[in-house]
């Protein structure tokens, strides 16, 4: 449905997180707000699939060529990226995303409805990154969208590893999508060999394919999405650095998992800690949040 052919507001319902068999028959769990805002995680990937708000369309991109398989990253949503982010001696962007999960607690709280999926090592994660780990991925849904990546090293040895949300944001037409707050960065250029740059833009818009990873980024950030008539406010802590992606027409007629138009209809805006290697102790926790909030353009 596009942004302006708006669903009603959905009715009110319960505040509630339930099982739920997800995409490609995958178990899943949904959580419900009273406002009617609905959430959907994969315990594939540990991926959280949808968030539709009380009212307007779904807030994150999902690709209508998605593959919900076993062995298969999810195209759109928020893949969880552990514990390297891009090309390494790792499958690309790691193996949390297409690990299965499992969910460890479900409550509800104070009008939000929350999730905690888990994921640990395995001989086959340490066959591949030698080191004992454990993920949180912590799904809060209140009037906002919460989602909390927490490491632990429960082992003898320091680990390092880069993490990101990478979160697939839904706009109505990517030309009249600007992200604000990036002004003042630096970013290094994946289309240009990562090139070191400088933002000079208040307001990004996005014209052609970006890949970029901005360093050392603020916080908040907002992406308006002017076609689709809302606001997304992006808040992250921990996570020091904000990658931005659009495929656009190449590079997405090159991802058999996504239309060849629908470049147009999202955009990556991702908490990541990519610049530097996060470092962690024996026995410490990193904990990284990204909190994703919409509100009608004015
Ligand atoms: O986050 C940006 C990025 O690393 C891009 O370089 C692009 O390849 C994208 O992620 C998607 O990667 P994927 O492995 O999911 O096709």
């Amino acid at each position: 449905m596009s942004a302006r052919g708006r669903s009603p507001d959905r009715p009110a319902g319960r505040l509630a997180v339930r099982d739920a068999e997800g995409r490609g028959g995958l178990p899943a769990v949904v959580l419900e707000h009273p406002a009617g805002g609905r959430v959907e995680v994969s315990l594939h990937g540990g991926h959280v699939v949808s968030w539709t708000p009380s009212a307007g369309d779904d807030v994150l991109f999902l690709s209508r060529e998605a593959v919900f398989a076993p062995d298969s990253a999810i195209r759109g949503g928020i893949p969880v990226i552990f514990p390297q982010f891009g090309e390494g001696p790792l499958p690309k962007h790691g193996f949390a995303r297409t690990a299965r999960w499992s969910l460890a607690e479900r409550r509800t709280d104070d009008g939000v409805a929350i999730a905690r999926l888990e994921l640990g090592d395995t001989p086959e994660t340490r066959r591949i990154w030698p080191h004992a780990f454990r993920l949180a991925l912590t799904v809060a849904l209140g009037d906002r969208l919460r989602v909390r990546l927490s490491v632990t090293n429960p082992g003898t040895a320091p680990f390092d590893f880069t993490a990101a949300l990478h979160s697939y944001l839904r706009v109505a037409d990517i030309g009249g999508a600007r992200i604000e707050g990036l002004q003042g960065t630096s970013y290094l250029d994946k289309t240009a060999g990562f090139e070191r740059c400088h933002e000079t833009h208040h307001a990004l818009g996005i014209t052609e394919w970006v890949d970029r990873v901005y360093l050392d980024t603020p916080n908040r950030l907002v992406v308006r999405d002017e076609a689709g008539g809302r606001l997304i406010d992006l808040e992250q802590t921990a996570f020091p650095d904000t990658v931005v992606w659009n495929p656009w027409t190449k590079m997405a007629a090159d991802l058999p998992d996504m239309a060849e138009d629908e470049y147009r209809a999202m955009l990556c805006v991702e908490a990541a800690a990519v610049g530097e290697p996060v470092s962690l102790a024996p026995g410490a926790r990193w904990d990284g949040d990204q909190t994703i909030g919409i509100r009608p353009i004015a």
